[in-house]
């Protein structure tokens, strides 16, 4: 497998992913700038120039959750996902896609009016909004989290979205005193081996 990546993207979920599953894959390891993301090279594995995209033979997979799902499927044995049939899978799916649903928009919002666009660009407004909103998304994350190490109880792929998007949260300076057992999460998230591994790429 061929991983394209930018670091501090969301391609570190998939080099997580990799490094829990313990499966052999080689870097394609870009800049984090248009000259990289944009070329015609990269545009032809993904039309808008983004991380991640993997390739395996002859398939090329974009969407971070599609290729963790597709990685699970064809070489994860089963492991970081709970039975069709038991307690946990509803939640486990809800938590999945509440990722990239619901704290990814405005974590997006805010990079692009503090990082992304040139200072003359950026909007007070907007930024405030969508600051306001990442903390309404990660209350009911807060919630469940209470009594629990991890979403569903064992670590799962469900933390390699959402774990790395709350660790982003932490980044942005949106998990806040309030919310305790994000903090300690976020914190177990940071110690695991393949996660450090991934942020270091
Ligand atoms: N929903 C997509 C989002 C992909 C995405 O926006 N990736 C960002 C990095 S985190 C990117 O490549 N940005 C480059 C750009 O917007 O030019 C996924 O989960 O893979």
């Amino acid at each position: 497998m061929k991983l394209h990546f930018a670091p501090n993207s969301r391609a570190g979920r998939i080099v997580w992913l990799l490094e829990e599953l313990g499966l052999e894959y080689d870097l394609n390891k870009m800049a984090f700038h248009p000259k990289d993301l944009k070329s015609d090279e990269h545009r032809r594995r993904h039309p808008l120039g983004r991380v991640p995209v993997l390739d395996d033979g002859d398939v090329s997979i974009y969407e971070s959750g599609a290729i963790v799902e597709y990685v699970m499927a064809r070489y994860g044995d089963g492991g970081l996902k709970p039975a069709v049939d038991s307690a946990e899978f509803p939640e486990y799916l809800q938590w999945f896609h509440y990722c990239e649903g619901m704290v990814m928009p405005p974590i997006n919002t805010i990079m692009v009016h503090t990082v992304l666009l040139p200072p003359e660009r950026r909007n007070e407004e907007t930024l405030g909004q969508a600051q306001r909103l990442l903390s309404r998304s990660l209350a009911p994350v807060e919630t469940a989290l209470e009594g629990r190490e991890y979403l569903i109880g064992a670590f799962s792929a469900a933390d390699i979205m959402l774990g790395h998007a709350t660790f982003m949260s932490n980044r942005l300076g949106s998990v806040t005193d309030e919310m305790p057992n994000l903090r300690g999460y976020v914190q177990r998230i940071e110690a695991r081996p393949a996660f450090q591994t991934a942020i270091q790429m």
